[in-house]
């Protein structure tokens, strides 16, 4: 009897290992678990799709990688059977956990090779999806790979650079891709079933329920500002007071009218998550300082009013303290409903691991927010422990990912073959 939970674990500690080599933190940080650093179009990630793409291989799938970086696995179905699309993003965050993401391309691969361990052949083909860049932690923009399927791609997206001034465009070409090929990756929506993504639930409330897993009601919209206050530096004891065009100081009145905004809203969800600072000494005026603004809701309006007002407070604070200011809307993703007849069926095969088929917002995006625009989206949660995520210590337990596994064979088994 194979334990699927623990083969999962196991492979998602494999997998784990592929990171970028711990940067030698200050302080307490030196030899503390870093957690994981795999970011797209980069060796690391080229060696976990290797690792990937030897299990694919080994559950008898077909594999390849398109020219948006997605590794696709494919089960074929009987002859001019649809296809449903299974998957998640293989990159994290910087020092991030062993699960967001790349645990949703693992489960679904591991529930294909339970179903052909058990010599069940399904109706239809299955793909199995490792999409490239979700995060958009290396590039200000994310989400390729799903957007490539769904033909709502941004070419423009090619010229955004990481922080050493690589464009998308030149780090897609280094690792072997032709992204100008990327709008004939479009996917013909009359042969796609849907798109089911499992994933971690990054929050607390399956942990707080005593359920093992939980589907998604609906992801939440997102919007990412780029802030840049400039100001004039000078001497800290010399300078006085009155006359400064302190960058920082503006920037505090901003941060906490970011703070105030949300605190006022139940669903609102704001954060600034970046800030560097120039010349950044003791004993300096702070000249410029460069910030990300990041607003979430369910609610689209309520969020583009909340960014809105931040446009203007932000142009008000720069005016009082003689600042020049760069703010730019840099990203946006609306908010998006999971559809209810996909997500019923996936509610019932989790209701047939014994759990409640507990349904949930998702307060994190995914890629299965860009998937909607082709066909209809699912998601599976998966327990996090103590809600963390983003972090060294996200944990999903065995346990839960086999119940996973279990839940995901068994939607396979019951889905309807045509649309
Ligand atoms: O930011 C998010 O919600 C996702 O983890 N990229
Ligand atoms: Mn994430
Ligand atoms: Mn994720």
């Amino acid at each position: 009897m194979i334990d699927w939970g623990a083969v999962a674990d196991q492979r998602l500690a494999e997998l784990a290992q592929i990171s970028e080599p711990a940067s030698n933190q200050d302080g307490d940080q030196k030899g503390s678990n870093q957690g994981v650093t795999r970011l797209p179009f980069t060796r690391e990630h080229r060696a976990a799709l290797t690792l990937l793409e030897s299990w694919m291989l080994k559950a008898g799938l077909s594999v390849r990688l398109d020219d948006a970086g997605t590794l696709i696995g494919r089960q074929a179905g009987p002859r001019g059977a649809a296809t449903l699309l299974m998957g998640s993003h293989q990159d994290s965050v910087r020092n991030g956990g062993a699960y967001d993401g790349i645990m949703g391309v693992l489960l679904p691969l591991m529930a294909l090779e339970k179903l052909a361990h058990e010599g069940v052949k399904l109706p239809f083909a299955v793909e199995i999806l490792a999409f490239a860049d979700e995060e958009g932690v290396r590039f200000p923009t994310a989400l390729m790979g799903p957007r490539a399927l769904a033909g709502s791609f941004d070419p423009a997206a090619l010229d955004m650079q990481d922080n050493k001034g690589q464009s998308l465009q030149q780090a897609m070409q280094e690792f072997g891709l032709n992204p100008v090929a990327i709008p004939s990756l479009r996917r013909d929506a009359s042969q796609i079933l849907g798109y089911v993504e499992t994933h971690i639930e990054q929050g607390p409330v399956l942990e707080q329920s005593g359920q093992a897993l939980g589907v998604v009601t609906a992801i939440c919209g997102i919007e990412r500002h780029q802030v840049s206050l400039i100001g004039q530096t000078g001497h800290a004891g010399t300078l006085p007071m009155k006359g400064r065009r302190d960058a920082l100081v503006a920037a505090a009145a901003l941060i906490s009218e970011v703070n105030r905004i949300a605190c006022a809203s139940d669903e609102l969800r704001g954060t600034v998550g970046a800030l560097q600072l120039w010349p950044g000494v003791v004993n300096a005026v702070p000249q410029q300082v460069n910030l990300t603004i990041e607003l979430r809701s369910p609610d689209d309006g309520e969020r583009e009013q909340a960014g809105q007002a931040l446009q203007a407070f932000a142009g008000r604070i720069a005016e009082q303290h003689g600042l020049n200011l760069k703010m730019v809307r840099s990203y946006q993703q609306a908010a998006q409903a999971c559809d209810t007849a996909m997500t019923a069926k996936l509610a019932s095969a989790v209701q047939a691991t014994g759990n409640q088929g507990l349904r949930l917002p998702s307060g994190a995006t995914h890629d299965a927010s860009a998937m909607a625009d082709l066909c209809p989206i699912a998601m599976l949660f998966v327990r996090c422990k103590e809600g963390v995520s983003h972090a060294p210590e996200e944990e999903a337990s065995p346990a839960d990912m086999g119940a996973a596994i279990d839940a995901l064979c068994h939607f396979l088994h019951h889905y309807p073959s045509q649309l």
